[in-house]
């Protein structure tokens, strides 16, 4: 157990207290709200801020890949913001439509994502590291009008595509002019600012964050405007975000967290955040840490493995003394970790879960609490979780301490997705009994802290990156020479789990060298790096059920070298 200071001050001083005291009437009733009653999401990151006299604090630090820097205070970036609203409503689009964004961590994307927030559109955020298969599938599956993306993922990503997606009228590209497209520099150029707020209410589409399932295709998690209530108290309360704090969220905008917490909880919060353009580089993060003297620092077990992998060295010379809370999310973090972050940093890593159906923090660990390394923690005041198991009948039996079963959490949150998208009775699947079922294994102890024991189902966390196993099978199976394709997240101490293909060839081809070289480079064209599969082995056939569906668990306890008779720790449900 780590021990803290006591002499700190926290958002939280007190969890226990705060869990029976909670209500979220309270959290809703310190929002803004729109006047005239109402709740936005962009209207809380920005109007408020400008509304209260704070629009010149820096809200937004852009750290470019060459050394650039780009700041914008709350004032700017409502500008902004406003300004690509009116875009919006000049191109015809609005409350209730989607716009897509697939970029890198620039700050066009941060202003469109608010722009639209603010407009009542549906933001989709897109990942820029998929390949066009992924790409064409959330673009699709969404129905999104207009796309914010460059010039080079355009050429790169949709161009090729563009005419299968009759949904998608505009797109809107940065950095230059392209064919089928609009510059977004030159129409925002034109457009004005001082656009009024959408007229969203709690229950209004916000956000359409695309997760995978164990089968089929992704699916898209709709969240609403009044998840921003959870957005902030999460901050406050995990996080300690307070106005004047300098935040980094390392998390890509394209997946949740840098979402949630790489946009929204920082932005409601009053805090500054550093957007790093950079892809992961350790002398680079120790000096962002340093020189923009970073108090609160939200990173994942990959990159922090990564930092690890490098010994203590570049820490030599430096205390980092602004900085107050390092935690982390996405993945298992490993009680190594934690204890390196004591020893390194003088504090341990508070490890947090949650997922994108979740939207927000459900479990964490906090500040003001000794943390148990490998812990993810404890529900944050206002969500009640339990072990639970799904009877055949559909029921749950609630387990003891102690006892693994799955993750769930009470319905009824305010940044509980609300649909997945154009498929109910896939969302209706994950609850029963009023809990939502996360498809996470976990168990508790008696101190009330909770485990993770691993997934329910065949999904793959690698580099903190959910893939789905069927997407990547899939795309294997447009190869010319593959007759079947099985995909699992083999344990890697580096990303987590690697990605691996299980390949069955059709008569008259040979598994060797130069054809693992071709499938994987086949897909790392249409999936993207991320998702591609990093090993392929071949195999006579893959094992199946009788009904023919792939048995990927038994493909993993083969790859593991575990006893093939026991999967009962092994064995899933899908979703
Ligand atoms: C926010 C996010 C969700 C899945 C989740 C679980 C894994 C997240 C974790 C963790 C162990 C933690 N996960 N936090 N596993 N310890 N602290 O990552 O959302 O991309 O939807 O992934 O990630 O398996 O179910 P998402």
């Amino acid at each position: 157990m780590i021990e803290k200071p006591a002499d700190r001050h926290w958002n939280l001083p007190d969890h226990a207290r705060a869990r029976a005291h909670f209500d979220w009437a309270e959290v809703r009733a310190g929002l803004a709200g729109l006047p005239g009653g109402g709740l936005n999401i962009g209207w809380e990151a920005l109007d408020r801020h400008v509304a209260d006299g704070n629009g010149a604090r820096l809200a937004l630090r852009w750290l470019g890949k060459d050394g650039a820097v780009r700041d914008y205070t709350y004032a700017q970036l409502l500008a902004e913001a406003q300004r690509f609203a009116c875009v919006l409503e000049r191109l015809g689009v609005g409350p209730g439509e989607c716009v897509a964004v697939l970029a890198g961590r620039i700050p066009e994307l941060y202003i469109a994502a608010l722009g639209a927030l603010r407009a009542g559109i549906v933001l989709c955020p897109l990942f820029s590291a998929f390949g066009p298969e992924p790409v064409h599938t959330r673009l699709e599956k969404s129905h999104a009008r207009v796309l914010v993306t460059t010039v080079t993922l355009y050429q790169r990503k949709i161009a090729a595509l563009r005419d299968t997606l009759p949904a998608l009228d505009t797109v809107l590209t940065v950095g230059g002019d392209c064919p089928g497209t609009f510059r977004f520099e030159a129409l925002m150029a034109q457009a004005e600012t001082g656009c009024p707020v959408a007229a969203t209410g709690p229950d209004s589409p916000a956000l359409l964050h695309y997760t995978s399932g164990t089968t089929g295709s992704p699916k898209g998690a709709l969240h609403v405007h009044g998840a921003v209530a959870a957005h902030a108290w999460s901050g406050r309360a995990v996080l300690d975000l307070r106005p004047g704090d300098v935040y980094w969220c390392t998390a890509d905008p394209g997946w949740v967290t840098g979402i949630s917490y790489g946009l929204i909880a920082p932005l409601v919060n009053g805090v500054t955040m550093i957007i790093d353009e950079a892809e992961f580089d350790a002398q680079r993060w120790y000096r962002i840490l340093d020189e923009q003297q970073v108090s609160i620092w939200y990173t994942a077990p990959t990159a922090i493995r990564m930092l690890m992998k490098l010994g203590d060295a570049p820490m030599a010379g430096r205390t980092l003394p602004a900085l107050r809370l390092m935690a982390s999310v996405g993945e298992p973090l490993n009680p190594e970790a934690v204890l390196w972050g004591q020893r390194v940093f003088g504090q341990p890593f508070h490890d947090t879960w949650w997922q994108t159906e979740t939207g927000a923090i459900m479990v964490a660990n906090y500040g003001s609490e000794p943390v148990a390394p490998g812990s993810m923690g404890r529900p944050l005041p206002g969500i009640d979780a339990a072990i639970v198991h799904r009877r055949r009948d559909g029921g749950l039996d609630f387990l003891p301490d102690g006892e693994a079963g799955e993750l769930a959490i009470r319905a009824g949150w305010p940044s509980m997705f609300r649909a997945y998208l154009d498929e109910p009775e896939r969302y209706a699947s994950c609850f029963a009994d009023g809990w939502y079922l996360s498809g996470d294994r976990a168990q508790r102890d008696a101190d009330g802290r909770y485990w993770f024991v691993g997934r329910a189902d065949d999904v793959i966390k690698t580099s903190g990156h959910l893939i789905g196993p069927f997407e990547v099978e899939s795309v294997l199976l447009e190869h010319p020479a593959v007759a079947e394709a099985g995909v699992i997240g083999k344990p890697d101490p580096w990303a987590g789990e690697l990605i691996k293909a299980f390949v069955a060839l059709k008569p008259g081809h040979t598994g060797d060298d130069a054809l693992r070289k071709s499938l994987i480079a086949h897909a790392r064209t249409r999936l993207g790096p991320a998702v591609a599969p990093r090993e392929l082995g071949f195999v006579d056939s893959l094992p199946k059920t009788r009904s023919g569906k792939i048995l990927r668990r038994l493909l993993k306890a083969r790859e593991l070298g575990l006893p093939e008779g026991d999967l009962s720790t092994l064995e899933g449900h899908e979703s």
